[in-house]
């Protein structure tokens, strides 16, 4: 069978769910958010990473219902959540130019009772590239409805300083691709300080991906990096084990 219709099949038989993983403030260690992130346990393929299965969702237009499930699921935990943790939600470069991303988006809101300001939603430059104008209308409009938004991916791709000069984002999520050179005083480490500076430069909050090792941890804290998330600090993980605590 091919992959595309076992997806499908997956949805309706819920075997997708929701890991998580946890966001914290460098400087002090308080945990501040959770990203959220999707896993398919497939009774006959095993656990299918999203890198395999949303590409071909994205193809074939499931990545709509997917990126719905997954925002009104995630949405629907965090409003029980024990703490007002903020939620990252990934958007898929399809869902995000989808004409009805702005009434999902308020709609779930309004139906989980989650406070709009918990809510990031994670868009990556490739959402943005196809369409700079039409883009920057949708993200102006979510951030009307109080919502906030990361650029995912930073460093990769397309990242250019002009798309972060005309984008409202709240904050830049430089890419885990980064850490590993930074323990050497290698270019890595130039340009960790270089996003940094950008992001003080502009007023955006830098969260760094991918933190490893504690000594990664200890030159983020050096250069002033404000935020993190890696397996260092915590994988991502089902809610119950996060002591998120489901009411
Ligand atoms: O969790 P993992 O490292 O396997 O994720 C691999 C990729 O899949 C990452 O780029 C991540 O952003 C993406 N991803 C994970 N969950 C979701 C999701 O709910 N929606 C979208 N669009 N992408 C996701
Ligand atoms: O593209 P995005 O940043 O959304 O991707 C998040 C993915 O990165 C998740 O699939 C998650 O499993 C993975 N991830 C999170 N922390 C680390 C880390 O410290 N190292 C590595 N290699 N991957 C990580
Ligand atoms: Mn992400
Ligand atoms: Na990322």
């Amino acid at each position: 069978r091919a992959l595309a219709a076992d997806l499908k099949a997956a949805m309706e038989k819920g075997e997708l769910s929701l890991h998580y993983q946890v966001q914290t403030a460098i400087a002090t260690g308080e945990v501040f958010g959770y990203e959220a992130l999707l896993r398919w346990a497939s009774p006959d393929r095993g656990d299918v990473p999203p890198a395999r299965f949303i590409p071909v969702a994205e193809e074939n237009g499931l990545i709509i219902p997917l990126g719905e499930w997954v925002l009104q699921t995630a949405c629907a935990q965090a409003a029980k959540w024990d703490g007002a943790y903020k939620l990252a939600v990934n958007l898929s470069p399809v869902q995000f130019f989808h004409p009805d991303l702005y009434r999902l988006v308020r709609e779930t809101l309004e139906n989980t009772g989650l406070s709009p300001d918990r809510l990031e939603l994670e868009l990556t430059e490739t959402s943005i590239i196809d369409d700079k104008q039409r883009a920057l209308e949708i993200v102006r409009r979510i951030k009307e409805l109080g919502v906030s938004i990361a650029l995912d991916d930073f460093g990769t791709g397309y990242s250019s300083i002009d798309t972060l000069r005309s984008f409202p984002f709240d904050r830049i999520k430089l890419d885990g691709s980064f850490m590993q050179g930074i323990e050497t005083n290698s270019d890595a480490a130039a340009i960790v300080r270089s996003v940094l500076a950008l992001g003080r430069t502009m007023n955006i909050s830098v969260l760094a991906e991918g933190i490893e090792t504690p000594r990664q941890l200890e030159v983020l804290r050096g250069e002033g990096c404000v935020a993190g998330q890696g397996f260092l600090i915590g994988r991502p993980a089902r809610p119950e084990t996060l002591g998120l605590q489901l009411a």
